[in-house]
């Protein structure tokens, strides 16, 4: 695999996420533009804020995949194991200009922060529920997983809500999602999940087109306004994946984290508790600090594109460290490694990404995670971590802040 620039050693991302901390340092110690590589591609990836909005900005970037150097030459393949992030279908997370804009209109609509109102009730609701069940769980006295009893099923329940997802698929759909994501699932079997996903979403498209109901799927399908070109059926099927993936993957990570923060901050939480700091605060601040997204791929040069005394050459493939950059001291100050509630530019974090490809979820993670860590502390006032925090790894994925699990204990002393 060609090598752009033979001076510096790119970066070897690992894998296996075995030293998050000691690698985010790293990206944050080098310079705003670094090579790395990811699974034996090369790349470059953006360590700092303000080149990340210079960048998210810039059209000549492009999230169409077939502009890559490394693609066009083959050295890239469906072999590669990162291909689902970028290979993804037609849909709002891989098309830019004009068309992205009519990809994305009826879910910036749906998931504009006046419409969530009407999901609220049912967020508290499936919150209360699996309140319920870590209740149950805990019952005899052990520590349990609030991963997987209450951060993991929450946001899939969310969205598929919204986007018209039966309950009976949902265990069906979080076991390939984790294949999916898994840098450890053997090749063929990753290309078994991709598949078996696709099929999936095409049957559930085919029982929308037949019988609309009140859901996101169906509107694509159905809601057709004067002037307007409806979606493909590739589209729909390209937009209802990504929704579905990026609307429970991500905010799971966002409700273990912050719970997490807090308890490992007695001092902020109890800040919180009292009243002088809010969820919202150590929300916004769990974002900046230990957010969802490690690394997001990615877009490509479609022109020479100069930063400092670099180029990023035309076909290019360059990554946004979102990690990295919530950690930029030139913005966040010198403490940017610390979890602090009192910062002033926690609000200023970009981890739900910049310009025109903004999570249009955005509003409905804040919302669920300042439903859910709430009301988790609320019922269980004496949560604390079944293991010290520091020991607590992700799983081996390359891309996402993907907690292993989140063993705790609810009861008394
Ligand atoms: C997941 C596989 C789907 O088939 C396509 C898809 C679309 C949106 C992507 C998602 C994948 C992975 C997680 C992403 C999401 C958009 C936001 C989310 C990247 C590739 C983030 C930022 O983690």
């Amino acid at each position: 695999m060609s090598q752009q620039c033979p001076h510096t050693a790119a970066l070897t991302i690992d894998p296996m996420v075995a030293d998050l901390a000691g690698e985010t340092r790293t990206l944050c110690e080098g310079p705003e533009l670094t090579k790395i590589e990811l699974l034996g591609a090369p790349a470059w990836t953006i360590t700092r804020h303000n080149l990340a909005r210079r960048l998210l900005t810039d059209p000549r970037l492009v999230k169409d995949h077939t502009r890559w150097n490394l693609w066009q030459s083959g050295a890239v393949t469906r072999e590669w194991p990162l291909i689902g992030m970028i290979d993804a279908g037609r849909s709002m997370f891989t098309v830019d200009g004009a068309e992205h804009r009519r990809l994305r209109i009826k879910t910036t609509r749906a998931l504009a922060p006046r419409r969530l109102g009407e999901l609220r009730p049912k967020i508290e609701q499936f919150t209360a529920e699996l309140l319920g069940d870590l209740a149950e769980a805990a019952a005899g006295g052990d520590a349990v997983d609030l991963k997987q009893i209450f951060a993991y099923p929450l946001p899939m329940r969310v969205i598929s809500e919204l986007m018209g997802v039966p309950r009976s698929d949902h265990t069906m759909l979080l076991e390939s999602y984790k294949k999916f994501f898994s840098l450890l699932t053997p090749h063929d079997e990753r290309m078994r999940v991709y598949a078996e996903l696709d099929d999936y979403y095409t049957e559930l498209i085919k029982e929308k087109t037949a019988h609309p109901a009140d859901d996101l799927t169906s509107d694509f399908i159905h809601d057709v306004a004067e002037g307007e070109t409806p979606l493909t059926e590739a589209e729909v099927h390209g937009n209802l994946k990504a929704l579905v993936a990026a609307g429970h993957e991500t905010t799971v990570s966002l409700i273990i984290t912050t719970t997490r923060a807090l308890l490992a901050n007695p001092d902020q939480l109890a800040a919180v508790r009292s009243g002088d700091r809010s969820w919202e605060e150590a929300i916004e601040e769990t974002l900046r600090w230990d957010g969802p997204v490690i690394h997001l791929l990615m877009r490509f040069a479609t022109e020479d594109i100069t930063v400092g005394d670099l180029t990023i050459e035309r076909g290019d493939g360059v990554v946004m460290s979102y990690r990295a950059i919530g950690r930029d001291r030139d913005l966040h100050g010198e403490d940017a490694d610390t979890f602090d509630l009192t910062r002033p530019t926690a609000n200023r974090n970009i981890s739900f990404g910049y310009g025109p490809h903004i999570c249009p979820g955005a509003a409905l993670a804040r919302l669920e995670a300042a439903i859910a860590v709430p009301a988790l502390f609320e019922r269980f006032p004496d949560i604390r971590s079944a293991m010290p925090i520091s020991e607590l790894g992700n799983l081996p994925v390359l891309t996402q802040n993907d907690p292993a699990a989140f063993p705790v204990r609810l009861g008394g002393a």
